[in-house]
């Protein structure tokens, strides 16, 4: 009998990659359906924010200095804890843990895999019902299989991660990751209650008509940012203009916007904040995995993303993501 394949499931997705290659474990796959497991049940909670008691603060800072949601707790938890259960992963580094977390069971120890996660980016969005997401980052470990995962598993270069991706709680919720086999993403459907492929191999076209910065930052950005910002307001229709400024100050909505529809994203370091705000392995990192393979480009202002080597679990960077064509004119204004 044919099977359906015109509604995929994430599940029957990964496991027909699995398929697709003999020798795969299944571990990737089983990662990737555990992740969604998770993200189904932080899509009901953050659909029914408004609804019940999880607003608000939970009068908690986390590592940020940053008042946390209480929506960002049960996300994190949600997700550590299918992942702490499941077998496919060693140790998750998170936004909202202080260090990394090594699971250490005899299970655990002998998973390849550790991921680290942004639970529930643009939380501070939640009380004003502007969409938000999370973002996950997985890299197969360098330490010995067996014993319990190190600190050097989480910090590599973001050109060896195995898989990237992001869920966002938008208008629908999608889940879009990336392995070295492309891009897809999946949106939930609720009638089944499972991620199914709405967007098979996402490609980020090579130019676009929207930028996205923070324009209270603009005379803190260095000369390089803000002559491009002023190249793109005198972009015309015969320059390939003209250009429209979008940000809704949630990384997740903004970038993924961008990479279905072609722009460009700027969180530059500014005087305050040289290395700008936003994280390098549990942010960056995921997304500038993401948008290369679909033939973007993603930088810091002077090097790929994917080649800094990182040598703390929250360190920051300016960051730079988006379009071919856009990034190298930005590029070329250094
Ligand atoms: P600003 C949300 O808090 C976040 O981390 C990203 O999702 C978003 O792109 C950025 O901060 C917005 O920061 O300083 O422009 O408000």
């Amino acid at each position: 009998m044919a099977i359906n394949r015109k509604i995929q499931t994430l599940d029957e997705f990964t496991i027909q990659q699995m398929r697709n290659f003999p020798k795969a474990t299944g571990e990737l796959s089983g990662l990737l359906r555990d992740i969604g497991l998770a993200a189904k049940r932080v899509h009901v909670e953050v659909n029914k924010a408004g609804l019940v008691d999880i607003l608000g603060d939970a009068g908690t800072m986390n590592v940020q200095g940053e008042e946390v949601k209480k929506l960002d707790i049960f996300a994190n938890n949600q997700f550590m804890g299918v992942l702490r259960h499941g077998i496919s992963c060693a140790g998750i580094g998170s936004e909202e843990m202080d260090d990394i977390v090594v699971f250490d069971d005899d299970i655990s120890n002998q998973s390849k895999y550790v991921c680290l996660f942004d639970p529930l980016d643009g939380s501070s969005n939640i009380d004003v019902n502007v969409s938000i997401g999370t973002i996950f980052s997985v890299f197969r470990r360098v330490s010995e299989l067996g014993k319990p995962a190190k600190s050097e598993d989480f910090l590599q270069q973001g050109n060896k991660q195995v898989a990237a991706g992001y869920v966002i709680y938008g208008s629908s919720t999608m889940l879009v990751y990336a392995t070295r086999r492309g891009v897809n993403g999946f949106t939930l459907d609720q009638a089944i209650g499972e991620f199914t492929l709405s967007h098979p191999d996402i490609v980020c076209p090579d130019s676009g008509k929207i930028y996205s910065v923070n324009h209270g930052n603009y005379f803190q950005y260095d000369e390089p940012v803000k002559k491009y910002i002023t190249a793109c307001q005198q972009k015309t229709k015969t320059t390939g203009g003209p250009y429209t400024q979008r940000y809704i100050g949630s990384m997740v909505a903004d970038v993924h916007r961008n990479l279905i529809k072609g722009g460009i994203f700027m969180y530059p370091g500014t005087t305050d904040k040289p290395k700008g705000k936003l994280r390098l392995l549990y942010e960056c990192n995921p997304f500038a995995f993401i948008v290369e393979k679909a033939g973007g480009k993603a930088t810091d202002g002077n090097q790929r993303i994917l080649d800094i080597q990182p040598t703390e679990v929250h360190q920051r960077t300016p960051f730079f993501i988006g379009s071919r064509l856009m990034m190298e004119e930005l590029e070329s204004m250094a």
